[in-house]
């Protein structure tokens, strides 16, 4: 079974398959490599990638785009609002707070949230994938930006399972992309050496990402992450824009900034200017027609001028490079290699930095546009039984601390601790060990600043918590993860009770616990456990690494055993109940079925419209059916040929399948006969032809 690795871009999604002959890019039904992230309403049915985005200049409100940094994000954060200004179609606030669209589809008003339309996208993902591997798909990785936050991850997942997809990882971009170099890079160094050291600079359309990685044969260890997540190829496209806006003020008296259709325009040319200056530097043209009131506008710009224009992006671009420096405690000289990958690494101020800030000249021994979605063909297949790759362990990392709080209801022990720091390796699980006489809350929130507007991240409620019959706290064992997909969880809580006992001495378990941890370790094995004791009596924290067999503990011959219990956890967390996934899932299948029938539905007009033209040239054609119809029969066929156009045309614009397979039989029974007696004719043995020219 063939899985699948898809780079969700802002702009284009790239998706890889992985399956026995190897890994392969898969092309779309365009026979483009790259499907723009676009979706769009046009009249009865839904119009997903290259369709929707060669569609979009004439049908902006009903088109869709540049939604990826949009997932799980509150409709009144403020980077929600920046992004509205790149976009074109009706945005407003769901019912749950978060962001939804709006747009004419079968002629109603409808109303998606953004996770519902990246759906979308998904599903023309996943057809592509099944027709390209000619095969039902649903096993894929799907990247996701490294510094995304654990409300945009879950809303990510989200619209996977609304499109059908089992995600078997959220992998970080980065990631994906070192583990494409590090699984075809030959000689790296043997595991007890010093590592290779490699930094990764992915710059897209809508972000900025550096990593720092280090190899060794059969492995790869993420080190340190840097970004600008509000940087991209976009922003440069932007300010040639209003340069541009600026000069055809003046030169023409026009504000295209009062009409939405000529700045996206100007968009468009604006980064088709952009790409040219990347290859060329000198003077370079650029015009459009019929821009506004009729009138064409031109301009010029050579790469002098787009970079002395840009200077503060180039500034921002720097500082990530530096801040990965950095944070990672890195001098240039320990460096390898940079390798560049994401579009707008082809602007060469951008190359020129690298070379500046890493001391050496930047290197593309990976595709630049294919490096992500193949990494992540490569992790599915990894994760995949189905198949057998070269042992290779990943460790990747979180970018953000994770401080926890937790409440005592009688206000005694309340507390709190950084859990993970910045950089702490994914997938991770720590055990948190506290002393309750009854149900509490643990709070996890981001320890600084992310670019998200709420940094809680959940609250976690551990119910059924009991006193011991002594009316004392009993000890709560914890286990707190940022899992596989980069997401916090609370996976279990084990309430330890005292309890006396008739003769047995061992430990008992009531919870699956034991068996919870092994499925966990087969799930990954390059998960890294850590346990912790937490105390905060007198302001105290004390880390504890070894696990204290509560067994053993107990005074001999007092017959005290330890009973282990599960108890319930009410998660509170952002992003959608199961229950609200499982309708939009309902929802995206009755879409993808209606969408199915207004395909055959086209398809049959078609086919009636092509019958009529075929059969009305055939007919006056002398060479062809012209001598097998009598004079009559001829007019009565072309004049109900033409009483058919005419209702295509009028009441036959918009019926069922099943009325244009009825016209198409009607026309058969005057059509069909003179072919039926042409192909006889032309069949007829030669004895036969003989015989009657013989006559
Ligand atoms: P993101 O990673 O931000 O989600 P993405 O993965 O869709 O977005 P990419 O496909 O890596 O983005 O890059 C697209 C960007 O690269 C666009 O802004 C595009 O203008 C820019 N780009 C592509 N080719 C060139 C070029 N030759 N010179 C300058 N910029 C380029
Ligand atoms: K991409
Ligand atoms: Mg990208």
């Amino acid at each position: 079974v063939p899985v699948i690795g898809i780079d969700f871009g802002n702009e284009n999604c790239f998706i890889a398959a992985a399956r026995s002959g190897g890994l392969e890019v898969l092309a779309n039904d365009y026979s483009l490599r790259d499907t723009p992230s676009c979706v769009a309403f046009h009249g009865k049915s839904r119009l997903m990638g290259t369709g929707a985005k060669s569609q979009m200049i004439t049908n902006l409100r009903n088109t869709f785009y540049s939604f990826k940094r949009l997932l799980g994000r509150p409709f009144e954060d403020p980077v929600v609002q920046e992004e509205l200004k790149f976009i074109t179609y009706n945005v407003q606030r769901s019912q749950t707070g978060g962001v939804a669209i709006s747009g004419d589809l079968a002629g109603e008003q409808e109303i998606f949230t953004i996770e519902q339309v990246a759906a979308m996208l998904f599903t023309k993902l996943k057809e592509i994938a099944c027709s390209a591997l000619a095969t039902k798909i649903a096993d894929c990785v799907i990247t996701v930006p490294t510094f995304a936050t654990d409300a945009e991850r879950r809303a990510l997942l989200s619209a996977a399972k609304i499109a059908g997809l089992n995600v078997l990882r959220l992998l970080n971009e980065s990631a994906a992309v070192a583990l494409c170099y590090g699984l075809y890079k030959q000689e790296l160094p043997a595991p007890e050496q010093p590592p290779r050291r490699v930094v990764f600079v992915d710059f897209g359309q809508s972000a900025l990402q550096a990593s720092l990685c280090h190899f060794n044969k059969g492995s790869l260890k993420m080190i340190g992450y840097a970004f600008d997540s509000q940087l991209g190829g976009r922003n440069f496209d932007s300010i040639i824009a209003e340069h541009l806006v600026g000069e055809f003020k003046t030169k023409y008296r026009i504000d295209a900034k009062s009409n939405k259709r000529a700045m996206l325009r100007l968009l468009t040319e604006s980064e088709k200017l952009k790409k040219n200056m990347s290859a060329n530097s000198t003077q370079l043209p650029l015009n459009i027609e019929c821009f506004m009131d009729e009138k064409d506008v031109s301009g010029s710009m050579k790469r002098a001028d787009f970079e002395e224009m840009c200077a503060p992006l180039f500034q921002r671009v720097e500082a990530v490079f530096r801040q990965l420096l950095e944070s990672t405690g890195t001098n240039p000289k320990d460096i390898d290699e940079v390798e560049i990958v994401g579009g707008s690494t082809r602007i060469p101020a951008v190359k020129t930095l690298i070379q500046n800030v890493f001391e050496k000249q930047p290197c593309t021994t990976l595709n630049q546009d294919e490096a992500v979605c193949r990494g992540a063909a490569l992790q599915a297949a990894m994760l995949s039984p189905s198949f057998k790759v070269r042992e290779f362990n990943i460790t990747d990392l979180q970018p953000y601390p994770i401080m926890l709080q937790w409440q005592d209801p009688s206000g005694l022990d309340n507390g709190e601790m950084e859990l993970f720091t910045r950089f702490n390796p994914v997938p991770f699980t720590k055990m948190l060990t506290l002393k309750r006489k009854e149900p509490f809350i643990i709070r996890a929130s981001y320890n600084g600043p992310v670019p998200y507007p709420i940094r809680e991240i959940g609250d976690f409620l551990i119910k059924e918590v009991r006193p011991s019959p002594t009316h004392e706290a009993q000890k709560i064992k914890i286990k707190i993860k940022v899992n596989t997909h980069g997401i916090f969880t609370v996976s279990t809580a084990i309430l330890h009770e005292q309890t006396e006992a008739e003769a047995m001495e061992t430990e008992q378990t009531n919870g699956p616990e034991s068996e919870k941890n092994s499925t966990e370790q087969q799930q990954s094995q390059e998960e890294q456990k850590m346990e912790m004791e937490a105390k905060t009596e007198e302001g105290k924290k004390t880390e504890d690494g070894k696990k204290t067999e509560e067994g053993k503990k107990m005074d001999e011959g007092k017959k005290m055993v330890v009973k282990t219990t599960e108890l319930p956890i009410e998660s509170r967390t952002h992003g959608y109940s199961d229950a609200v996934v499982d309708q939009y899932a309902e929802t995206e299948a009755q879409l993808i079925a209606s969408d199915r029938q207004e395909r055959e539905r086209q398809d049959s007009k078609n086919s009636l419209e092509e019958y009529i033209y075929d059969a009305r040239n055939r007919a006056s054609d002398e060479t062809d059916l012209e001598p097998y119809l009598k004079p009559n029969d001829r007019q009565r066929l072309l004049s109900k040929l033409e009483e058919m156009e005419n209702w295509l045309y009028e009441d036959g614009e918009d019926c069922q399948k099943s009325v244009y397979v009825q016209k198409i039989e009607d026309l058969r029974k005057l059509g069909d006969p003179p072919k039926d007696r042409k192909r006889e004719y032309e069949l007829r043995p030669k004895v036969i032809e003989e015989l009657c020219a013989g006559l």
